[in-house]
């Protein structure tokens, strides 16, 4: 049924599903969304990317408008989120960095000593008229179905300035982080400030839910984080929470950190697939709503182990406040995307009210 003939659907991406889950008010069935839904595993996007660079496709409107549509008609998903990148914000800025096809971000001089921060360049909101082009004209096309915007962590993004691409350890970060504690408290103080002012102006052009992505976050202890990485996340959420829209908070590998995270400001705390859903509320407490937690490996086994796994990712969010079914982590690019698509049918079916 589509939401213009269901009753119980809302017809304003405000009072959707995916919003009402956030804010643990009672839902049509669990809203489902995936993370990197946009991307390698879709053949109309590697059509429509071919030939052009990550970093020119996420500054051009009418191809970030038509990205960002493709899994939303493909699927039935309950979300869009936004094609783009969390390093954006670093390259409209004047960072020298690129995103390499099978690598990630690569950043020309990384940042190395307090002389290396200070130089580091804020970003000017008025830069960012694409951004608002582009969500507005989504917001338009997308109707019923609520837009996400996105920012990096400023955890997650000093990792890559710092190692100049992608890392396992992140061990020049955190030798960074505790040999230079004030030049390192500047830095996620900057990235911070670029972070709210990405969200803030998307925000404005009128998206229905924000995600902070720390996905390395997982790779500190508890203390660490507390002490120097936290601090700067909840200043990103108190920056834009004037605002009535729902914001997820997610990373890979925080079952430890759970507790802390939960507290940061956010309203929808993200997990991965190394602890269950049920764990994972007990961990957030009371007031957070639940996003995951499905391995996307499991993506890739038999229909019957699919079947069983979003069968139990289902039951275990019914331990949260609101349940947002998502992956454990991004889309894995051999995904076939049937298989996306078995998934939302299979979650709406499981869980209609
Ligand atoms: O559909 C969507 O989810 C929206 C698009 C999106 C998002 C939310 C992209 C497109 N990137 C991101 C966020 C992002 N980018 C994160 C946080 C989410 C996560 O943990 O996966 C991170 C860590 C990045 C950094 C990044 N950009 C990587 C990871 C590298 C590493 O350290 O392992 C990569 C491979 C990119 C490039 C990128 N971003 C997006 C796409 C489709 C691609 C691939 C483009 C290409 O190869 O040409």
């Amino acid at each position: 049924m589509s939401a213009a003939t269901d009753p119980i659907r809302s017809a304003v991406p405000s009072d959707s599903d995916l919003v009402r889950a956030a804010r643990g008010l009672p839902v049509s069935r669990t809203p489902v969304w995936f993370m990197r839904q946009a991307g390698r595993s879709l053949p109309e996007y590697r059509a429509l990317r071919a030939g052009t660079g990550m970093l020119a496709a996420c500054q051009d409107p009418d191809l970030v408008t038509e990205i960002t549509l493709q899994p939303v008609r493909r699927h039935g998903v309950d979300a869009a989120i936004l094609f783009s990148d969390i390093v954006l914000p670093l390259v409209v800025a004047g960072v020298d960095l690129d995103i390499k096809p099978g690598v990630g971000p690569v950043i020309a001089q990384p940042v190395r000593t307090a002389a290396d921060v200070d130089a580091l360049p804020l970003l000017d909101p008025s830069h960012l008229d694409f951004l608002t082009t582009a969500v507005r004209s989504l917001v338009g096309e997308l109707g019923p179905t609520p837009l996400i915007g996105f920012a990096g962590a400023p955890f997650t993004l000093a990792t890559y300035l710092i190692e100049g691409g992608p890392s396992k350890e992140h061990a020049r970060t955190k030798a960074f982080m505790y040999a230079e504690p004030a030049a390192w408290s500047r830095l996620m103080e900057r990235l911070a400030l670029s972070a709210a002012t990405f969200l803030r102006v998307q925000m404005d052009a009128g998206v229905s839910a924000v995600q902070l992505f720390d996905s390395w976050a997982g790779v500190l202890s508890a203390a660490d984080y507390e002490a120097r990485v936290l601090p700067y996340s909840r200043e990103v959420f108190e920056a834009i929470g004037f605002r009535d829209v729902p914001r997820i908070h997610f990373g890979v590998g925080t079952g430890e950190l759970l507790p802390l995270i939960g507290d940061a400001g956010a309203d929808v705390v993200g997990v991965d697939w190394r602890i269950p859903l049920d764990e994972a509320a007990r961990r957030v407490g009371p007031g957070r709503s639940l996003q995951g937690n499905l391995d996307p490996a499991v993506l890739l086994a038999d229909r019957a182990t699919v079947d069983r796994e979003v069968r139990r990712v289902v039951e275990q969010g019914r331990a949260a406040r609101g349940h947002v079914f998502n992956l454990g982590h991004g889309v894995l690019p051999d995904t076939d995307p049937g298989v996306l698509t078995h998934v939302v049918e299979l979650v709406h079916e499981l869980s209609a009210r």
